[in-house]
């Protein structure tokens, strides 16, 4: 039997209710609520109901204030500038507040930062919080924002974020399922507790940048996984303050996952379905802004073959009864990397957003259209423009200054994001939404390698698969606060999201994939290789279609099409179809150089040892010295 534990309503002392029914909250939330805006001190409490009124209301008032633009040429669709310092989610400002340091992150040597993962003690939490929080939405509305990550049934969970945004609620209203009826589904259960402000209390001490409220100084992303809690401070972009995506969907439910045993993964999901007629899915890792969008939303360019999205950023995946892998989006929109989406790279992106949706950081013609880096071409077909004309076109850029095309500078910010409603998307699957999830036939990783890392290669096991998720490096993106172009580590993706100790995460990734579960194969793929002019090998974006074909060929057991290799099985020549592509440097595209994979896999196994460590489990390190073995006789 249960104990009550919450009779009794909770008192918000003179705090006003601007909208909502605060006593039919359930009392857990009334606590929350209560608690926080003690601690807080909006100038109002509005408790979202999810309703299309209620986000038009919200829309006409940020539309009043200046924060949103109407894009003119499109129905609903609005353009919001952000403060510039503003743009990108934060990882040096990104914490796991655990009592044992060790929970967070691995056991890396003297002087060595971990990298994946950031550790804050909960005494040092407990100051930082003390220095924002308290009275950091006076002035300000708090938001009361239920939510559900899932579309309801086994797999999904419940988060409630207060916040001062305004921009936050429409985006998770667009991103999650939101209001009332997550209130009705929730009733006595927890759920994970989200707090966000902007961190600009009013009377306000700072300039305002475009109306876009910030603190870029007292950034903080605060997560204390074993109470299911993010308190986030200081920015309003993103990843930063759409607490159900990074901040919830990946930090704190990888740790609810290893709880409960299933995975939280940085994974798009789609299935692909062969001239034939059979479908498989594939979930796949690649880093931010490394192609999980475009590879969802893929058009085929060869005959036959169908593409349809579940995902394009999350993965929650369990092992089912019958041993298979399943998985769900927990997400209900895409907030997708605006500048190189045209309708020639990704048209089904372009569908998506032709209404009800938000563009943050993108430049806006004279004729009131969207307009970033990649635009041009389509632009001027479309428009009958000549070469003078296009450049005369009157643009005003993401900093809303007036631009023209070949000018200095950028358009659009490189990080700049379209939010739209998944359920608009062309090719969005029937079963986007079914609350069991889709099972998973194969899991690919890849990031950006300009060198040395062929186009696709399969893994020789599950534990040799997890150490090629465990070696994913990439050039850096405009995803997050680093400049200049690095190859750096990006574990299966993850290492901006890790929630706890990854040699632990490793582990829990291993136990999942054993018998009687059935582990679905996994590859590497690499986009992103280049000729000594730096220009791509591969044609990439609905091409990809035919490194899947392969991929899902090798799936159904087909021998005859692979070779083996010290990195993994690659393609025979010829395996691949190439109809109708210009020239393919296959050579080129495909080769393993021995002085490229002898110097790799050293400076694989220095990062393993130094940022692992002891918490490397012993199969994975197997794998790594077997792998080293193949590298030296190849
Ligand atoms: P996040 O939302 O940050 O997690 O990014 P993402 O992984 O969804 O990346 P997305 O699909 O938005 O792609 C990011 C950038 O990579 C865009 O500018 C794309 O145009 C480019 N891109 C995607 N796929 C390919 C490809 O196959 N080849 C090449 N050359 N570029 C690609
Ligand atoms: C990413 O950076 O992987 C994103 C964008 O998907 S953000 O929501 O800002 O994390
Ligand atoms: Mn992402």
């Amino acid at each position: 039997f249960q104990v009550v534990t919450e009779v009794v309503t909770h008192k918000l002392n003179h705090i006003p209710i601007f909208k909502g029914d605060f006593a039919s909250l359930p009392p857990k939330v009334q606590r929350f609520v209560a608690e926080k805006a003690e601690l807080m001190n909006p100038a109002g409490i509005y408790i979202c109901d999810g309703s299309q009124k209620e986000y038009d209301d919200i829309v006409d008032k940020l539309v009043e204030r200046g924060v949103l633009t109407p894009l003119k040429a499109y129905e609903n669709n609005y353009l919001c500038r952000t403060d510039p310092r503003d743009v990108a989610r934060v990882e040096s400002k990104t914490w796991m507040v655990t009592k044992d340091k060790y929970d967070s992150v691995c056991h890396t040597p003297e002087g060595v930062r971990p990298i994946m993962g950031q550790w804050m003690s909960e005494e040092q939490f407990g100051v930082e919080l003390d220095a924002r929080f308290p009275g950091c939405m006076a002035g300000r509305p708090m938001y009361v924002v239920p939510y559900s990550m899932g579309p309801g049934g086994p797999l999904s969970k419940i988060g409630i974020e207060l916040t001062d945004s305004s921009y936050v609620v429409l985006c998770m209203r667009t991103m999650t399922r939101m209001g009332q009826k997550v209130i009705d589904a929730l009733g006595d259960q927890d759920f994970v507790r989200c707090i966000h402000s902007v961190g600009l209390p009013r009377p306000v001490k700072a300039k305002v940048i475009n109306h876009w409220p910030c603190n870029p100084e007292k950034v903080m992303i605060a997560h204390r996984p074993k109470e299911r809690e993010i308190w986030s401070f200081g920015s309003g972009y993103g990843g930063n303050s759409i607490l159900g995506k990074k901040c919830f969907a990946l930090r704190i439910a990888c740790n609810i996952g290893r709880d409960e045993g299933w995975l939280a993964e940085h994974m798009l999901i789609m299935g692909v379905t062969n001239p034939e007629g059979q479908e498989k899915f594939i979930a796949a890792a690649f880093p931010s802004a490394c192609g999980k969008t475009n590879l969802a939303m893929l058009t085929p360019t060869i005959p036959g073959w169908k593409v349809r999205v579940v995902g394009d950023d999350i993965a929650w995946m369990k092992f089912g009864e019958d041993g298979r892998l399943y998985a769900i989006n927990p997400e209900a929109g895409f907030f997708g990397v605006a500048p190189g989406t045209s309708h020639k790279t990704n048209a089904m992106a372009m569908e998506s957003f032709q209404k009800n949706s938000i563009f943050t950081n993108v430049a806006e013609t004279a004729d009131g259209e969207y307009f970033w880096e990649g635009l041009e071409k389509e632009l001027k077909e479309r428009k009958g423009y000549s070469e003078e004309q296009l450049k005369q076109l009157e643009i005003t850029n993401w900093l809303g200054d007036r631009w023209h095309i070949g000018d200095e500078g950028k358009a659009a910010h490189p990080n700049s994001r379209f939010t739209a409603p998944a359920a608009q998307c062309p090719t969005i699957h029937p079963d986007w939404e079914a609350p069991q999830g889709v099972p998973i036939d194969a899991i690919v990783f890849g990031g950006r390698r300009p060198e040395g890392v062929p186009l696709v290669f399969e893994s020789f096991s599950w534990e040799h698969g997890i150490l090629v998720g465990a070696l994913v490096k990439s050039e850096t993106t405009a995803a997050a606060e680093f400049t200049g172009k690095n190859v750096m580590h990006d574990p299966m993706a993850m290492r901006p999201f890790m929630g706890y100790n990854y040699g632990k995460y490793l582990e829990h990734w291993i136990k999942l994939g054993k018998a009687p579960n059935k582990a679905p194969k996994i590859f590497h793929v690499n986009w992103f290789r280049e000729t000594k002019d730096h220009k791509f090998l591969w044609p990439g974006f609905g091409d990809n279609i035919r490194v899947l074909d392969w991929i899902l060929r090798r799936v159904s057991g087909d021998e005859d099409i692979a070779l083996e290799t010290a990195i993994g099985y690659v393609p025979k020549r010829g395996t691949i179809n190439l109809d109708g592509l210009p020239r393919i440097d296959w050579n080129e595209l495909m080769s393993i150089p021995k002085p490229y994979w002898e110097e790799d896999i050293d400076e694989s196994r220095h990062f393993l040892d130094s940022q692992v460590g002891s918490d490397l489990p012993q199969p994975i390190r197997d794998e790594l010295d077997k792998l080293e073995k193949r590298i030296h006789s190849l």
